[in-house]
């Protein structure tokens, strides 16, 4: 190996050294990012997942005028369909989403369309 081989190829580690840094730092970046975004997004209101097929939590309380939303976790499709008739969302994706607020104090019961063994409950405080 010459002299100049051989410094070029400590430059070559070194910038290589550098990049590996760099993109450590920028995966860090986007870790700490995507973790505040999660907790924003838990803090925009109640949140209700659907998971191993269960409604989780499956008794959700809220205020007057709070929203929940409901995100299909599990690999297959779900959906809210409410006691009361009230329009609900009969068919979510896996990742899909859906919301509803609730501006009336009571028990707001519901249950998978698709498969009716699934309920929960939304339970909004009266006023006080
Ligand atoms: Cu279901």
């Amino acid at each position: 190996m010459t002299a100049r081989t051989a410094l070029l190829s400590a430059r070559f580690a070194i910038v290589s050294a550098m990049t590996g840094l760099l993109l450590a730092g920028l995966f860090a970046l986007a870790a700490r990012a995507s973790m505040a975004r999660a907790a924003d997004a838990a803090e925009g209101g109640a949140k209700v997942s659907i998971d191993m097929f269960a409604f989780t939590p499956e008794t959700i309380t809220v205020n007057p005028g709070d929203s929940v939303t409901w995100s299909n976790d599990d690999g297959s499709p779900h959906g809210v369909k409410y006691g009361d008739g009230a329009p609900g969302n009969d068919y979510m994706l896996p990742g899909a989403a859906y919301t509803r607020r609730f501006d009336a104090a009571g028990t707001f019961d519901y249950a998978c369309p698709i498969h009716p063994y699934m309920t929960g409950r939304v339970v909004v405080r009266g006023a006080q």
